[in-house]
């Protein structure tokens, strides 16, 4: 039986990580626009300056920082530092040698050391290991090859909006298995209930209650909604939300145009994230947010959320047929009474998952969505 690869899986778009090779090869963007929350006094202080009239510093500083790598950009990586500053960094040459082929050198989330260079910008000295990863399969390559998406996260996000664009809860399936296979807890953030009223969006969502995934019921736009009472929980859950975040990683995920960003505004609007245009989303979802990127909230001790751009293809960087089972969390109880060690709970017989489906024990639904997991059916993945 074949490995399951990430592009069997799902096909990872509007992720634009790069691989340190491709990462090499750009040139460092001048286009601001690109970056959302760049700051702009520094920009000016960076990219008018030619880089050659600077004097060279004299003396080499030896101040540190540590910090955590907030964005990615070509050869440079915003630095979040524990002082509250964002220095833009090179990472130091002897790192560049040590890297090895298949690991993601620098990635989003990673926590560093770096050297000061200057008040704003600084070389990484050293990375700390990853307490975890959110990875994918490095795209068009058949070796395994993990591509860091985000280091270190403590949870994810998984947004979808109840409607516009109308939940595709295969692909919520495909999601909640990422996060299982990446070890990371799953809440799901049911949001634009300001379109439907809550009851609406609890009938469509109340399997993944019974579950026992948190579920919130939000609506970025609660201020806009038509009645106070028709969104009150959707702010109570909000506020909920807000909480949930507090001194961790979190990574915001889901299909594009679902509200991540105008989510993550909502909590804190300091942040002005981009939102995409009003527009019908019919399954086809505009990516407005082009890279993952961290945000500090100024809440806590070190909160951060990474907004991703809508995900089609991610985290699951390697896995065998025989253990998909174990990431579904309503067959994870049945998988070891199987007849067969590495049944694939697909036609064996003696099977203890397709008994449980026929038992009523586990949903038809959601059985439905490990077949097509483990077939590699992409469900029309092109469509989001
Ligand atoms: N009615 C309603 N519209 C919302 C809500 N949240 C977001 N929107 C709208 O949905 C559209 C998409 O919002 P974004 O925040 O850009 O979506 P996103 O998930 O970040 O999309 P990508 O960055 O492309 O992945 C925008 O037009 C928002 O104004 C909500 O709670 N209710
Ligand atoms: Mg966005
Ligand atoms: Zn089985």
């Amino acid at each position: 039986m074949p490995r399951l690869t990430a592009a069997q899986l799902v096909d990872t778009l509007g992720v634009e990580t790069q691989t340190a090779t491709a990462r090499q090869e750009l040139p460092v963007p001048r286009n601001t626009e690109a970056y959302e929350g760049w700051d702009e006094a520094f920009e000016d202080d960076y990219f008018d300056a030619p880089a050659k009239s600077k004097p060279k510093p004299k003396k080499k500083r030896e101040r540190t920082v540590s910090g955590v790598v907030a964005r990615a950009r070509g050869h440079h990586f915003d630095i979040a530092t524990t002082n509250g500053d964002l220095i833009t960094c090179r990472v130091r040459g002897r790192l560049l040698q040590e890297r090895t082929k298949e690991l993601t050198l620098v990635a989003v989330g990673d926590r560093v050391q770096v050297a000061l260079e200057s008040k704003r910008s600084g070389l990484i000295d050293s990375i700390e290991e990853r307490e975890s990863t959110l990875s994918r399969q490095v795209p068009g390559v058949t070796r395994p090859a993990e591509d860091v998406i985000v280091a270190n996260p403590d949870q994810v996000l998984v947004v979808f909006a109840v409607k516009n664009p109308e939940p595709h809860l295969r692909m919520l399936d495909r999601f909640l298995v990422i996060a299982e296979a990446n070890e990371l807890p799953a809440v799901i953030v049911v949001n634009k209930i300001d379109l439907t009223g809550l009851e609406a969006a609890r009938s469509k969502f109340h399997l993944y209650e019974e579950l026992g995934y948190p579920l919130l019921y939000t609506s970025a736009k609660e201020r806009m909604a038509a009645g106070p009472e028709r969104c009150s929980e959707a702010i109570a859950d909000l506020g909920q939300l807000r909480q949930l975040l507090i001194d961790k990683l979190t990574v915001v995920t889901g299909p594009s145009g679902v509200g991540k960003s105008a989510l993550i505004n909502a909590i804190h609007p300091h942040l002005n994230l981009r939102v995409g245009e009003p527009r019908r989303y019919e399954g086809k979802g505009k990516h407005t947010t082009r890279n993952a990127q961290l945000f500090r909230l100024p809440v806590g001790a070190e909160t951060f959320v990474a907004d991703t751009p809508g995900i089609r293809e991610l985290g699951l960087y390697e896995i065998e047929p025989g253990s998909l089972g174990f990431y579904f969390i309503d067959m994870k109880p049945f998988v070891n009474d199987c007849h067969y060690p590495n049944c694939t709970h697909n036609h064996e017989p003696n099977c203890a998952v397709r008994q449980a489906v026929g038992d009523g024990k586990i949903s038809p639904e959601r059985y439905d969505s490990y077949l097509r997991i483990l077939t590699g059916d992409n469900l029309q993945l092109d469509e989001w």
